[in-house]
């Protein structure tokens, strides 16, 4: 099935994302926006637009109803999800494809299995991928609880079956705190997310968040993209990525790629997937999967060369992926700066709108971003407001290029995180790659008391 015109279900610079890579394919796109939206970037650069409802994103952007009617009216013949909103929901992905449209990700039951934290867990072992230590599967039982906990030793995390981002999570140094802590959790947890089911891991005291980018074609054949290092994290936002990890070598990012690729295509796993891990002195540890296109995409394409976007949407096409893992070479670094709508000391969202505005550019500089002068940046919605990605040959040459981008990017009307990363690219371990997932919590508590 060839796609002709695609409906980009998303927003600011995920949607652009997409949008680009149709053009270049051929594709003709539609976009939908909210109220808030209607001066929007992507909305301006689509074929077609169509307005489905107000600002609150679960009247707009998670609305269902009105994303399927605006691609009946369109006459789109697919959908993209992008990032966030309704990318991980296995419902949309079924009523997507129930109405005869391509729907550009995974097929739902793969969505919906890597959903619950608990069948992610069981599906990852049972196809080979190194878990963290643990109970197997749901604990209610308190008895149960200790014998685990006594089993993978202490501290323990308790985390919640259908949590994310963090929510839900909670430390347990010593036996006598587990029955507390494991109700905390299951009530928390039944608050957020309607289900009180929770589970036990060993808890990693200071590892890194190393994830490695995963693609198939949905008929038994997959490819690993090697990683990107996320463990700079504030409450629990990716604050700068990178390609390759400083700490891994080409043998090691073989052989955990190679588990990552061969459990995908025995999955017949379609479409981009990302598998996070922790890892600690030398081991990586299975902890979640991610079954759409991620924000921090564009550095795995500076390393390798390939669109992703353009991937996705041809295994949605039913298509083979344009490349075999020896087709894949990594080469050189990459970098990708978030810049969000905050102020770079206290967070405080800082909406506004571009009073001045210049972009980076020169020899491997990349902006992702719907910002253009005069453009008012909503307050309803994420506070990211582009991404800087650079590459170099060397990690030293990607940041010394990503130093001069920061200098030469103008975005003023609302403080952004531009001078934070101008700190963080100043700082010796950051530069030594000497950070794990803790580290850039900490360096803000001490740049906070300077
Ligand atoms: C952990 C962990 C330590 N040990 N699991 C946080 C969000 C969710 N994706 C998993 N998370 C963690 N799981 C065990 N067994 C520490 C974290 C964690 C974390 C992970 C990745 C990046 C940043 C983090 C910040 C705090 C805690």
């Amino acid at each position: 099935m060839a796609i002709e015109k695609l409906l980009i279900a998303n927003r600011g610079e995920i949607a652009l994302r997409i949008h680009r890579a149709c053009h270049e394919m051929g594709i003709k796109t539609v976009a939908v926006h909210s109220t808030a939206d209607a001066d929007a970037m992507h909305v301006r650069l689509a074929d077609e637009a169509i307005c489905i409802g107000p600002p609150a994103a679960k009247d707009s952007y998670l609305n269902i109803a009105a994303i399927i009617s605006a691609a009946e009216i369109s006459g789109a013949d697919a959908i993209h999800p992008g990032y966030g909103f309704l990318s991980e929901n296995a419902k949309f992905a079924e009523i997507v494809e129930a109405h005869g449209l391509a729907f550009v990700g995974p097929k739902p039951e793969h969505i919906r299995t890597m959903g619950d934290k608990i069948e992610a867990k069981r599906t990852a072992g049972a196809l080979g991928l190194p878990l963290v230590p643990g109970s197997d599967g749901a604990v209610s039982d308190v008895e149960e609880a200790r014998a685990i906990a006594d089993a993978a030793g202490y501290p323990v995390i308790i985390k919640a079956a259908s949590g994310g981002g963090g929510r839900g999570m909670k430390v347990c140094t010593s036996p006598d705190q587990l029955e507390t802590l494991m109700q905390q959790a299951g009530s928390e947890a039944k608050a957020a997310f309607g289900d009180a089911t929770v589970y036990i891991e060993k808890y990693l005291g200071n590892p890194r968040h190393i994830e490695i980018q995963v693609f198939g074609d949905g008929n038994g054949n997959a490819i690993h993209l090697g990683e990107r290092d996320c463990s700079l994290q504030r409450r629990h936002q990716k604050v700068l990525e990178e390609a390759p990890s400083p700490v891994l070598s080409q043998a090691e990012r073989e052989r955990i790629g190679g588990v990552c690729a061969k459990a995908m295509a025995d999955m017949g796993y379609r479409g981009a997937g990302t598998i996070e891990f922790l890892w600690e002195n030398g081991e990586f540890y299975f902890i979640e999967m991610n079954t759409r296109l991620q924000v921090e995409h564009p550095v795995t394409e500076m390393i390798t060369g390939l669109d992703l976007v353009r991937e996705q949407i041809r295994v949605a096409e039913g298509k083979p992926l344009s490349v075999n893992q020896e087709d894949i070479r990594f080469t050189g670094h990459a970098i990708e700066c978030r810049i969000n709508a905050e102020d770079p000391k206290t967070f405080a969202p800082s909406p506004g709108t571009v009073t001045s505005y210049h972009v980076p550019g020169g020899m491997h500089v990349r902006v992702d971003s719907g910002l253009y002068q005069g453009y008012k940046v909503p307050p309803y919605y994420d506070s990211m407001i582009g991404k800087l990605i650079v590459y170099g040959r060397t990690r030293e040459g990607a940041i010394m290029r990503l130093r001069r981008a920061l200098e030469e990017y103008v975005i003023e009307g609302m403080k952004t995180t531009i001078p934070l990363h101008q700190a963080l690219l100043k700082d010796p371990e950051f530069l030594n790659g000497d950070y794990t997932i803790k580290w850039l919590e900490e360096w803000l508590a001490r740049e906070d008391g300077q």
